[in-house]
């Protein structure tokens, strides 16, 4: 199966050397059901090129901790072994990712880098130098969206009312199905050198560290089981047990999606087809998976001010403006909220659960952004606390899906506006008294702190 040609920009259109074909593995960080891997491995074949996967490994990822290194290197590891079997290469570079990669297709006389798209500036940036500082062909695939990014809308869309439509429209086109991985011709072997892990490890500073008792197992095979069970029966009453945050009623793969070690199609694909999940829940599931996590692709591609309020609707930031000066019951600063030293209980809870677990419930992720906006002392305060404690965090931080919650949460992106009120203007309201009518709040603060 050939990768369907609006799923690839060129970035760098040069003429083709015969140089080794390079995928520079980043956001999607698996072999199986990657469009941006199957890419590279064909223009290998029918180029008749070396062939080897490369991945720049960046101790300073936004923010991000041990946990989340522990996780995504445990996936690599992985990533290597699948590789392996197929006959080819897994070359791991620590430093600097874009002077890292430009250094690499210098050393092996690259002819082309394939890339998976990530509408992160931190990623354009390093996808720029590698434009401006060689001549190779760069490819960009979008290996993360079922519809490409660019496919879905050329603009920033309103919400997910208007991204809605043309996402279906398009999904008979891209919701295809994967072809089957097969060996590398051993004669396109480009050979490199084998991963020194205990150094690697050192280089992220995870040579030691315990697993918590709530660890996620990480890693492409653990991905694929969470699906299963999802599959299987954790998906059956999810429009239901979603938003409650005492049940397990999520699916629990934004990990897994979130580092690219499961890809949302093949996610898309088994929910689909599996016959036994209610249509409520099998739609409830599909609306959030491609719907909503399409739309925060979108938002960060086309909203250059995606991380600050210059990124909210024009409605949003007039009323934040108009209640700039409103008296705020309580204020705390970063240190306060990171060590769930508020007043309320039910927000320390939620701190609480993203700190032990590293992942936050989904509805308790909208309470504890809109908490921050009413107890701190401007709305781009609230914004870099929230965007910094959910990046430093949550496991599947990071992310364009982590930045549009924050901002939805916070500047109304994706909202409508409501009935007026201090601090928050028309921006939509939360509190307690409305969790409590929604589900079981002392048991919720019971079970995190
Ligand atoms: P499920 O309910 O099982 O959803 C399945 C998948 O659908 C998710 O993995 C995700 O890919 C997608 N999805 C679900 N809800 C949303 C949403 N609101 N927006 C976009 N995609 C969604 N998600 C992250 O992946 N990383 C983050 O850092 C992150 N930070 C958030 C911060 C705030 C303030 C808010 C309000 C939301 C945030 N979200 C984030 C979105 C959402 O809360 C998580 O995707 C979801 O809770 C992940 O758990 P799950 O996979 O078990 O969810
Ligand atoms: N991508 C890389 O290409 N190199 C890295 O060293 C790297 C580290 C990293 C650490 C934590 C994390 O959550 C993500 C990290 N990523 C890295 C990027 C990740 O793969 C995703 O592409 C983005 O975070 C999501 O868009």
């Amino acid at each position: 199966m050939s990768v369907n040609e609006k799923r690839i920009r060129y970035l760098n259109k040069t003429s083709k050397s015969g140089g080794p074909i390079l995928y520079w593995m980043s956001r999607d960080q698996r072999i199986r059901d990657n469009w941006a891997f199957v890419l590279a491995f064909q223009l290998a074949c029918s180029r008749q090129s070396p062939f080897a996967v490369v991945f720049t490994l960046t101790p300073h990822f936004l923010g991000a901790g041990l946990r989340q290194y522990q996780f995504m290197m445990d996936g690599l590891c992985e990533v290597e072994t699948e590789l392996a079997d197929l006959g080819i290469g897994f070359w791991l570079h620590i430093g600097e990712p874009a002077a890292t990669i430009v250094e690499v297709v210098h050393q092996c006389r690259a002819g082309s880098v394939v890339t998976d798209f990530d509408p992160l500036h931190i990623k354009r940036q390093w996808k720029q130098e590698l434009c401006r500082e060689t001549n190779v062909e760069v490819l960009e695939v979008d290996a993360h969206n079922i519809v490409p990014a660019w496919e879905t809308s050329s603009k920033l869309e309103f919400a997910a009312r208007t991204i809605r439509p043309k996402i279906h429209r398009l999904l008979p086109e891209f919701l295809e199905p994967f072809s089957a991985l097969e060996p590398l011709p051993t004669k396109f072997r480009l050979d490199v050198p084998k991963v020194d892990w205990d150094i690697t490890r050192k280089a992220v500073n995870i040579e030691t560290v315990s697993r918590s008792e709530e660890y996620i197992i990480p890693g492409g095979q653990a991905g694929h089981n969470a699906l299963a069970q999802c599959v299987e029966s954790k998906l059956i009453g999810y429009d239901t047990r979603r938003n409650d945050p005492l049940t397990d009623g999520q699916s629990g793969l934004s990990p897994y999606f979130h580092f690219g070690q499961l890809a949302p199609q093949r996610a898309a694909l088994d929910v689909m087809s599996a016959k036994h999940i209610p249509e409520n829940d099998k739609q409830a599931f599909l609306e959030e998976l491609i719907v909503r996590r399409e739309l925060s692709d979108n938002f960060c591609l086309y909203q250059s001010s995606y991380d600050t309020i210059d990124g909210a609707p024009d409605w949003a930031h007039k009323t934040l403006d108009a209640h700039r000066n409103d008296a705020r019951s309580a204020t705390y600063t970063f240190a306060e909220f990171e060590s769930a030293q508020t007043h309320s209980s039910l927000w320390n809870a939620a701190q609480s659960e993203m700190v032990k677990a590293g992942k936050m419930h989904g509805y308790m992720r909208m309470y504890w952004a809109k908490k921050i906006l009413e107890w701190t002392p401007s709305p781009e305060i609230a914004i870099d606390i929230a965007l910094r404690l959910n990046d430093t965090y949550q496991l599947d931080g990071r992310d364009p899906n982590g930045v549009t919650g924050v901002m939805w949460s916070i500047c109304g992106v994706h909202d409508r506006a409501f009935k007026e009120r201090p601090i928050f203007g028309k921006i939509r309201y939360m509190n307690e008294a409305g969790c409590r009518r929604k589900f079981d709040v002392d048991g919720y603060i019971a079970r995190w702190t």
